[in-house]
């Protein structure tokens, strides 16, 4: 397609599609103008379109490479618009090694990542909101990682651009007609109208900018920063949350040094959990720098969770992290009851070692990630990219509204119109098509 990037698409590409590695099977797929002849030359003939055939795949030599199942998707019709071919091969290592190199003694390629789904966008298949979901649907680890995924896929983000890209469109039809009569010096209200429809397509595009990041958050993830002094017990709490030994406990105040990260699925949210260094006054070198890198972890954190214990009085380096956003729980109380308010907070009573409590802790975790990912209600912006599109169009819109003049105010729509063609990638797209694909896994 015209203006949608120069991109060598006359080569033939292959990758594997399913995991590295053994299993029972490896699909490895290709695509390109000699997808066909590739194909035939492999199976001994082509086989019939979208139809499984089974077959012995050849190299040059005439030697069995393997037996397999063979598909052959000509295009336009394919995933990519090129012709293009799978290869449901005997998933070892050897087996796709032997069958990578005929297709590469063929004259195919490996592809780069992403390079099926780029050259699908090329061609006119999707646009690349839909693109950037099937990355997002791949790296899904999470229900509402996969269903947000699916909704980009399904074209809910590109729906919603496209039609306000239409209603711009005739606005600045009614813009330029309230042009053409006013040089006629007839009255006119057409420009009041296109003044107004601004107006309203500019709030219902904030409306959706004022998400508060759910899209993006629930796509990357929620940070929750364990905040607390030496000994509170925020390693132990951490490896009790996730129920495996992630973090090493002692009874030696400031063992843990780095951030230690793990990976939680809490209601279909996936929360990143970091366990830092102890809060206090630092021996040496090394805890310095674990207690600088707690503070930087709490500032990038979605949500703190400030850990006290019952067996000593609240220190004053986490209480400084105690805000009404922050979780506050009282841990060790196997030990000692827990105080009913921490800076001015009821903390949640929990014992890391007995268990007392976490299920409560556990609830309110969940609840703070559905609300800051947004896992119920869908967020249609899920990358910086969108937020940045619609933010400047709505700009734009502002502008038009303000216009002086109707030629700066058709000026002003003009722009706005493409920076929502930037968003589903029909303008300017050069830029940001590396961007985009970077993040795609290789055989996508
Ligand atoms: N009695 C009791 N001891 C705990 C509890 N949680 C942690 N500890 C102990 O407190 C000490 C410090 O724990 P750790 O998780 O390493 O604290 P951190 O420095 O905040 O990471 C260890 O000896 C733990 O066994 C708890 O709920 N009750
Ligand atoms: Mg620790």
């Amino acid at each position: 397609m015209a203006g949608r990037g120069a991109m060598n698409t006359a080569d033939t590409i292959f990758a594997l599609a399913s995991g590295g590695g053994r299993g029972a099977i490896a699909v490895l797929r290709m695509s390109g103008p000699a997808a066909g002849m590739a194909l035939a030359a492999l199976a001994g003939g082509l086989p019939k379109s979208r139809m499984a055939s089974l077959r012995r795949l050849r190299d040059e030599a005439g030697e069995v490479l393997d037996q397999a199942l063979v598909l052959w998707f000509p295009g336009p019709h394919s995933y990519t618009g090129e012709d293009s071919a799978e290869l449901h091969l005997h998933g070892g290592p050897a087996v796709v090694a032997a069958v990578a190199g005929a297709l590469a003694a063929l004259g195919a390629r490996p592809a780069e990542p992403g390079e099926f789904t780029r050259r699908a966008f090329l061609n006119g298949r999707m646009d690349l909101t839909a693109a950037e979901g099937v990355a997002d649907l791949v790296a899904a680890e999470t229900d509402a990682q996969r269903r947000q995924a699916l909704r980009q896929v399904d074209g809910a983000l590109a729906t919603l651009t496209g039609a306000w890209a239409g209603r711009l469109t005739r606005l600045l039809a009614h813009q330029e007609a309230a042009i053409e009569f006013a040089e006629d010096d007839l009255p006119t209200d057409l420009g009041d109208q296109a003044r107004a429809g601004a107006v309203a397509l500019r709030a219902e595009i904030e409306q959706h900018l004022a998400d508060g990041g759910r899209g993006e958050r629930l796509r990357e993830g929620v940070l929750v920063a364990i905040l607390g002094a030496p000994n509170a017990g925020k390693s132990s709490l951490l490896n009790a949350l996730v129920g495996r030994e992630a973090a090493i406990v002692s009874a030696r105040a400031g063992t843990t040094r780095d951030v230690v990260e793990v990976r939680l699925d809490l209601a279909g949210v996936p929360v990143t959990l970091a366990d830092t260094a102890g809060l206090r006054e630092a021996g040496d070198e090394i805890e310095q720098e674990g207690i600088r890198r707690a503070h930087r972890r709490a500032e990038e954190a979605d949500l703190v969770l400030a850990v006290f214990a019952t067996d000593a009085p609240p220190d004053a380096e986490t209480l400084a992290w105690v805000t009404p956003a922050a979780l506050v729980v009282a841990n060790k109380v196997d030990l000692r009851s827990a105080p009913a308010t921490i800076g001015g907070v009821v903390p949640l009573a929990i014992s890391a070692r007995s268990g007392e409590g976490l299920d409560a802790l556990r609830a309110a975790l969940s609840a703070a990630a559905v609300r800051l990912a947004g896992a119920g209600d869908a967020a249609l912006l899920t990358r910086p990219r969108h937020r940045a599109a619609l933010t400047e169009a709505s700009a734009w819109l502002a502008e038009a509204e303000a216009a002086a003049l109707p030629e700066l105010g058709s000026e002003a729509l003009r722009a706005a119109l493409r920076a929502l063609g930037r968003l589903t990638g029909q303008v300017g797209v050069e830029a940001i098509l590396d961007v985009v694909f970077r993040d795609f896994c290789i055989g996508k």
